[in-house]
């Protein structure tokens, strides 16, 4: 198949949108959501700052109070999370963006404290993940999980059809499916968290059926055309792996190609680290795989992104950090300006500073 090439800043058409750049905003978690995971007026803010992006994605926000594994991050569940979203499209709309919501259940990537009733959180296999995660205004070690019932499935899967429903009703263009980064969908797909002997645990196929079922819940609901899907085939993100990563993936995309989410979101290397972690992977493997949009991520700049547009090898670039301390990045980009590095101090909790308080470039006066 062929790929028209191109640069940052010529259009694109995804679904019934049209992109002015090819420049996303990544998701991003914040954890400032108030009570009740409800999004406030500085998330709209927020939000609207960043609107000159050809796409905005929200940070990762939990379809159920057991999907939820850090403090403060929003929900899209209850009708006042849907409500505090309305807020957010709005203010994203009026000023001429578009924004999807992106959607996960962390599995095991929780503590009890975050849990209902104290609980322990749900995975595909009792197995602890050796990483951390941020509760009580500290990071903490993740709490043993307990494995999800054959029966409780389909319940899971409705619950990411409710999701999507919700999200259309706050005003999104579209949702991106978490599986990525160790979250659940991901505990699912990777052989290192999912020791199942049932339908969804064990082959390729049978590891892969969760996410192929939610994607086509999800599509059922709402339509391909505003249904995405985010994944990190080789990212050692919350401690997963997989014994053999390339034929699971080379698997996952060919039957993703059947039901044609609007774009594939896929995070190159480790998390927010290094692109070579897996030297031997083929991530161009996958890309041939699809007809539809691509949107690869991590690392990169303007270089790199001009250089992999031109090569046909993605449609669109998700940028991360560089969006938190720069609301303008695609002005700066155009314009090869310097970017403001970001205050680790304050990219997880807390009010304005760090958040809404990143200034543009000041524009040179005529
Ligand atoms: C950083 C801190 C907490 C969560 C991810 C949603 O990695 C996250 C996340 C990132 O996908």
């Amino acid at each position: 198949m062929s790929h028209k090439t191109a640069t940052l800043f010529d259009p694109y058409t995804l679904g019934d949108l049209t992109l002015p750049n090819r420049i996303v905003m990544a998701p991003l978690t914040r954890n400032r959501a108030g009570a009740g995971q409800v999004v406030t007026d500085l998330t709209a803010q927020y939000y609207a700052q960043r609107a000159s992006a050809g796409l905005l994605i929200t940070e990762a926000s939990q379809i159920s109070p057991e999907g939820q594994g850090y403090q403060d991050t929003p929900g899209i569940y209850s009708p006042e999370q849907i409500a505090g979203w309305k807020t957010v499209t709005k203010a994203v709309h009026d000023a001429g963006g578009r924004i999807f919501l992106q959607a996960w259940h962390v599995g095991r990537i929780s503590h009890t404290s975050l849990q209902p009733g104290g609980k322990a959180p749900v995975a595909p296999s009792a197995i602890r993940a050796n990483t951390k995660t941020f509760v009580n205004n500290t990071f903490t070690d993740v709490s043993e999980p307990r494995a999800l019932e054959l029966s409780e499935i389909p319940a899971l899967v409705e619950s990411y059809r409710v999701a999507a429903a919700n999200t259309i009703a706050a005003g999104f263009d579209g949702i991106e499916i978490h599986a990525a980064n160790g979250y659940l969908l991901d505990q699912f797909l990777r052989d290192g968290a999912n020791k199942r002997t049932d339908a969804y645990g064990g082959s390729i196929e049978n590891r892969s059926r969760l996410l192929l079922e939610v994607m086509a819940a999800v599509i059922k609901e709402i339509g391909a055309e505003r249904t995405a899907l985010r994944l990190s085939p080789v990212s050692p993100a919350n401690d997963l792996t997989d014994s053999n990563p390339q034929p699971l993936f080379n698997y996952l995309i060919e039957q993703l190609e059947l039901l044609k989410p609007v774009y594939i979101h896929v995070v190159e290397g480790a998390t927010g680290g290094p692109r070579d972690v897996a030297p031997d992977f083929d991530f161009e493997a996958l890309r041939q795989r699809y007809s539809g949009a691509w949107m690869a991520n991590n690392g990169y700049d303007r270089a790199l992104a001009d250089k992999v547009l031109a090569d046909g090898k993605a449609d669109l670039i998700a940028f991360g950090r560089p969006f938190i301390a720069n609301p303008d990045l695609v002005e700066r980009l155009r314009a090869n300006a310097p970017l403001t590095e970001v205050d680790r101090d304050t990219l997880y909790g807390g009010g304005a500073h760090g958040y809404t308080d990143y200034p543009a470039l000041e524009t040179a006066a005529a």
